[in-house]
Order: C-alpha cells, then sequence, then structure tokens
C-alpha cells in the first residue's frame, strides 16, 4: 500500500511515528516541531504541520505539535533544553526558512552537539530544480551552484543530509532517527529540504510510516576490561570519581551513589555531572576543576586513580589539565561514546553507565579505599560547605554580591526545581555555590556557554517538566548581557502559558569577563556598558531599564532591591500562574569564593602595559604545571578461565 504525500508531509508522518524504549518504558520521541516560517517553508513543511493540526483538533489522533518561536537559534536552544532534561529520550525537531532563519540556527546545532543533545533541524534550502535561481536570500556560490548556506551545518552536525529528491528521503529519515537516539552519536542532525522538493509530492511505501521504536539498550562494558579497570582500583589509595552529564542523561545517579558507598571512592562533578549526588552526601564533594570547590581539586590534584564517568573532560573539568597533579595518576574511562572512554589515556570502560558502574562495583566487592582518604573527603567537602555559608551570609553593600542572590534563590526553591543558566558569571559561581538536592534539579549549559541559552532553554526544561508530568518550577539565572542578547522567548513563555521564572541580575555589563580581562592584564576593556566619552566607553552606565523591557514583552515583573525584596518576589512568583521576571542590581566588583585552580586563557607576550606583561609571568608559570597524560594504560591483562583471552574462544 502506498499513500500519495508531499515530501514535507511524509516527514511530519514519520516524525510521529517515531518511539524510543528504554529499561522497558516507550514513548514518542518527538515532542513537537519549533517553527519560524519564510518562503522556504512556509507551504512546504509549515502546510504538512497545518494539516496534521487540522487532523489532530478534527480526530484526536496524535500529531506533532507546532510551537512558534521569535528567534530561530532560540528555539534550537528550548528544543536542546527540553532534550536534557528528557535525557535525551525525546526531542524537538526545527524547522526554518532558507537563508538567514537557517543560519540562525548553527549556533544552536553547535550548542546540542557539543552538549551530545539531540534536536532534528530541517532548514529550508534553494530549489533543487534551480529554475529561478538565484532565489532571495540565496548565497550564490561562484565555484558550485551545489554549496547553500546551509553547508554550514556540515561541522556542527553529526548527521548531514540534502533531499533532493523525494527518493532519497527514506533512508536519511532512518540515518538521522539512528545518530538521534544513540548516546554515543547524538547531537544536532540536519536534513536541509530545497523549498521545491519540500512540496513535491509521491507515493509512499505506507511502512515509512508504521510506528517505529528506537531501543536505547544499556549497552554492557566487556568483561575483560571490567577486570582490567578493577585491577587498577584495587590499587588506588586516593580514587576520585567524576560524574559527569551521562551519568545523568543514563540515570546511573543511584549506581554512583552505591559505587561511592561500596568503595569509599569520593564523588567530584562536572557542569552538566552537577547534582549526581545530593550536595550533603558525605562523600559528595561538588565542583571539579576551573571552577571547583577547594574540597574536589584538592582531592583531584593528589588522586593516584581518578575514575571518570559520562564526562569528555572539557579544560573546566580539567582546569586545563592542570587539576589531576600526581604525577602516577591513572585514569579510568567509563563512557559510552568511544571517542571520550580513551581520553586521556584511560583504561577504557565503554558502555553504559549505569550497566558499567554495577559491573564495576560487582568486581570491587570487598575492596574499599583507605578510611582515612574517604573522611578527609568529608572534611574537606564540610570546609567548603561553610565557604559557601560564609558567601551567602556575607551582607555586602550597598548593593547584594551575586553570591548572596545565589544564596537566596537556592533556599528559596524546592529540591525539584530546576536551575537553568549558561553563560556569564553565573555558571562558575553556581558550580561552585549551588547545592544541589534534585538530580535534575541543575542545568547549566557550559557545553557552549552560550549567551541567550538561558530563557529559551528554560523555556524547554519546562515544556519537558509538565509533558514528564513532573512538579518542577524553572528558575532561569541571567545576566544583563545575556539577557539582552536573546530575551525574546519570554514572549514564547507568555504565549504557550508556560512559567518560568527568571532572575535577571542587572550588573551593567560583562562582569565575568570583566574580571576575566583584569585577572589578566588587560583592565576590564570592552565590558562594562557606559557611554562612550573622548577616552572611550568609560562615561556613566547606560539608561537601560530591563525591567521595563521585560514587562513589555508580556511577563509578570519584580524590580527588587535588597535580598529581602528578592525572597518577597520569589515566593510571589512561585503562587503565581505566569512568567515572572524578578529584576535586581548586584555589585559586579564582588567576586565569589575562588576555585584554587587555573583555566587556560593565552596572554599577550609582547606588550607595553605593564599590567599585561605582569599577567604574562604568572600564565608562563602556569603554563609549567599543564600536563598531556600519556603514559599508556599499565594495567595487567586479566587472568582468563582456560588459558584464553580470544574472545572469538580459538585457543
Ligand atoms: C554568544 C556569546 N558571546 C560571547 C560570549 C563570551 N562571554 C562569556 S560571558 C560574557 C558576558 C556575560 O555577561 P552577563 O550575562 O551580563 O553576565 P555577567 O558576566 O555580568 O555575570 C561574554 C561576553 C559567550 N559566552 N557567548
Ligand atoms: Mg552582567
Amino acid at each position: 500500500m502506498t499513500t500519495r504525500l508531499t515530501v514535507a508531509q511524509a516527514i511530519v508522518r514519520f516524525l510521529e511515528q517515531q518511539y524510543v524504549e528504554r529499561d522497558g518504558a516507550e514513548t514518542p520521541f518527538f515532542a513537537g516541531c519549533w517553527g519560524i516560517f519564510g518562503h522556504g517553508n512556509v507551504a512546504g513543511i509549515g502546510e504538512a504541520l497545518l494539516e496534521r493540526e487540522h487532523a489532530s483538533n478534527r480526530t484526536g489522533e496524535h500529531a506533532l505539535r507546532y510551537h512558534q518561536a521569535r528567534n530561530e537559534q532560540a528555539m534550537v536552544h528550548a528544543a536542546v533544553g527540553y532534550a536534557r532534561h528528557r535525557d535525551r529520550l525525546a526531542a524537538y525537531a526545527c524547522t526554518a526558512s532558507v537563508g538567514p532563519g537557517s543560519t540562525n540556527m548553527v549556533t544552536g546545532a553547535a550548542l546540542a552537539t557539543i552538549n551530545r543533545i539531540p534536536v532534528l533541524l530541517l532548514p529550508g534550502d534553494v530549489f533543487a530544480t534551480r529554475v529561478a535561481n538565484p532565489v532571495l536570500q540565496e548565497l550564490e556560490d561562484p565555484r558550485s551552484l551545489d554549496v547553500s548556506v546551509n553547508d554550514c551545518f556540515k561541522p556542527v552536525s553529526r548527521y548531514w543530509d540534502r533531499i533532493n529528491r523525494p527518493e532519497q528521503l527514506p533512508l536519511s529519515l532512518l540515518a538521522a532517527m539512528r545518530v538521534l537516539t544513540d548516546p554515543a552519536e547524538t547531537g544536532a542532525v540536519t536534513l536541509a529540504l530545497p523549498q521545491d522538493v519540500q512540496a513535491e509530492a509521491s507515493d509512499w511505501d505506507d511502512e515509512l510510516f508504521a510506528r517505529r521504536v528506537w531501543r536505547v539498550s544499556r549497552q554492557p562494558v566487556a568483561e575483560d576490561a571490567v577486570a582490567r579497570a578493577a585491577s587498577v582500583i584495587r590499587g588506588a589509595e586516593r580514587p576520585l570519581l567524576i560524574a559527569g552529564g551521562g551519568v545523568i542523561y543514563s540515570n546511573a545517579t543511584e549506581a554512583v551513589r552505591a559505587f561511592a558507598e561500596l568503595t569509599g571512592t569520593p564523588v567530584a562533578e562536572t557542569q552538566a555531572g552537577k547534582g549526581t549526588l545530593p550536595y550533603d552526601h558525605p562523600q559528595a564533594v561538588g565542583a571539579i576543576g576551573a571552577t571547583g570547590t577547594t574540597a574536589a581539586d584538592t582531592l583531584a590534584e593528589q588522586a593516584d586513580v581518578v575514575i571518570g564517568v559520562g564526562t569528555r573532560y572539557s579544560d573546566f573539568t580539567t582546569a586545563s589539565k592542570t587539576v589531576f597533579a600526581n604525577p602516577d595518576v591513572r585514569f579510568v574511562n567509563l563512557n559510552v561514546a568511544s571517542f571520550d572512554v580513551h581520553k586521556l589515556s584511560a583504561e577504557a570502560l565503554l558502555g553504559d553507565a549505569r550497566a558499567g558502574l554495577e559491573q564495576l562495583s560487582e568486581a570491587l566487592v570487598g575492596w574499599r579505599a583507605p578510611e582515612a582518604h574517604t573522611a578527609r573527603a568529608t572534611e574537606l567537602a564540610r570546609a567548603w560547605d561553610e565557604t559557601v555559608q560564609r558567601a551567602h551570609d556575607q551582607a555586602h553593600g550597598p548593593l547584594p554580591a551575586q553570591a548572596e542572590v545565589l544564596g537566596v534563590v537556592n533556599r528559596a526553591t524546592r529540591p525539584q526545581d530546576v536551575l537553568v543558566s549558561a553563560a556569564g558569571s553565573m555558571p562558575g559561581d553556581l558550580h561552585k555555590l549551588w547545592r544541589t538536592r534534585d538530580h535534575k534539579g541543575y542545568h547549566v549549559e557550559y557545553g557552549y556557554s552560550c549567551m541567550g541559552y538561558e530563557i529559551a532553554g528554560g523555556l524547554g526544561v519546562k515544556l519537558a517538566a509538565l509533558d514528564a508530568e513532573e512538579d518542577r518550577d524553572v528558575v532561569v539565572m541571567v545576566g544583563d548581557g545575556s539577557y539582552l542578547m536573546m530575551a525574546q522567548e519570554l514572549v514564547t513563555a507568555v504565549q504557550e502559558g508556560v512559567k518560568l521564572i527568571v532572575v535577571l541580575v542587572q550588573n551593567h555589563g560583562f562582569a565575568s569577563i570583566g574580571a576575566l580581562s583584569e585577572s589578566l592584564g588587560s583592565q576590564r576593556f570592552g565590558t562594562r556598558y557606559r557611554y562612550r566619552t573622548r577616552t572611550g566607553l568609560d562615561g556613566d552606565k547606560l539608561p537601560v531599564d530591563l525591567a521595563a523591557n521585560a514587562a513589555s514583552l508580556g511577563a509578570r515583573v519584580a524590580s527588587v532591591t535588597d535580598l529581602a525584596g528578592l525572597e518577597k518576589a520569589l515566593a510571589e512568583a512561585q503562587a503565581a500562574d505566569t512568567t515572572t521576571v524578578i529584576h535586581i542590581e548586584t555589585d559586579p566588583m564582588i567576586p565569589a569564593p575562588d576555585s584554587p585552580a587555573w583555566w587556560d586563557v593565552p596572554v599577550a607576550e609582547a606588550s607595553v602595559l605593564e599590567s599585561t606583561r605582569a599577567a604574562r609571568t604568572a600564565y608562563e608559570k602556569n603554563k609549567t604545571r599543564q600536563r598531556a597524560y600519556l603514559s599508556p594504560p599499565a594495567s595487567p591483562a586479566p587472568s582468563s578461565p582456560e588459558g584464553s583471552t580470544d574472545p572469538t574462544g580459538h585457543q
């Protein structure tokens, strides 16, 4: 049997029938489709979504839900926020018009791919038939008419294709689904859709539209690898486990806790892995790396075996390859992606985080880290928590410090509420200071650290919580710089009746880059929002009123001047049905308690500025601490039963 549909209609029908299954639970993969229409998709994907909305309204059948956004980059952020909160088991498609609408999505694509979060991008493309070319917004590359702006998606997509003929579609759709649902492969998937092809009809085999279930099975780690890793860990005196985002996505937080309690290993967390253990678990030592706690970073410095689970070891995690300072340090990595599992010359445990941790726990029965090590980790964590408390209670004036604002928000929110942030001084402060009490309670996008993710990403998280029927407030913390870059999805939150609580921290510029700039000798140049004078951008503060701006976008707004006001406004926002923006001004010159670790940001090697020359001297000293971690895995080969290690069974 066949059905006659356009390419766009076939895509929508196909997407509606894709399901994933993990641990026996089967759920639809696509929550819907975000879109902004233009001539490149209005009568293609746009028409197809309209037909399905009509059908759904008429008969109640399952159809792809359409969401309107204000900006294509932001709609990809919303899609990513959604998919991350759903542990990558559900995602969105995003349709954009040919040209600028499409390239607006490139940043979102990079963000998705870097964070390993699935999103299906459907940029419109120029006519495949080329009869009327060049069309409005066409690139016209004189070297090849086969090039369009959508080629920009290639390096930021895990799968990229252009559908030039209807016959090509089925295989590409299946390839897209394979990548989107594979935890080792996932990221942005781009199917560029020429505007004429979207509207072209074909007779499709009905099997294309049959319900299809993609199994996300928990790949166990090979037994010989488990045995090797266990022998390395058994030799450890100062082990440290690092929990990355893969722990959360794999639902392996309980397995980490069991492993930690069984072996006495302390647990540190990356940005994406934060929340793996509640902050007050005796073996939780908090944030690792450049924005790490004194507890985690001290333990990392001395660790002889580092067990990295579901982490890609970004420079923030490794403090630019300085934080693991023990000359004999060895790594054991558990990761579903081969690309990540071999990093830092680790003993490689390729497989699912939960399955692998269970295997490792079994292989380590009877072994514990020295009691003194476990007890010391608890002590160090307690000392850091006292630092956090002091930062919350510093009573700085006349304007509060940002750390105090975080403290009030942390106290006012429930354990299950989700904190969302992405760029500026907030992620580092939150990584160190936020007391996470639920494994989905902390959502900071720090793979791409993209200014503008905050509100759009928060909208996606809230949609995900609603779809999963979870009672969670989503609290977005955003700086004035990020807000000015991309605040407009507040309109979408209002349109969708989706409630966000946005805490907007006004400090008149880029405080984070200001502090970084100063530490690197660049004197906060270009980081304050000030009027131009004869000497530069060093006049009075700009007269922007972000509270008025938020109100103009339809949000409830509370403008507060102190912490008591913030507390009251948060309580009112929690009681409200609609999105609230709470505007508070802070003192940008008061940093959060410092992390002991370093971050490699190059300083000019030659300069007339004394501040730069001083910073360069410090830089060169720090550079000498960097390590390559090239020492090959040194574990013994496992002893095999029957004297054979050949997996094929041949002697
Ligand atoms: C899209 C984008 N552009 C530039 C940067 C570099 N950057 C990182 S933080 C920052 C300033 C953020 O300002 P704001 O949101 O006010 O936060 P604050 O630093 O004041 O806490 C900049 C420019 C970035 N991360 N993302
Ligand atoms: Mg700012």
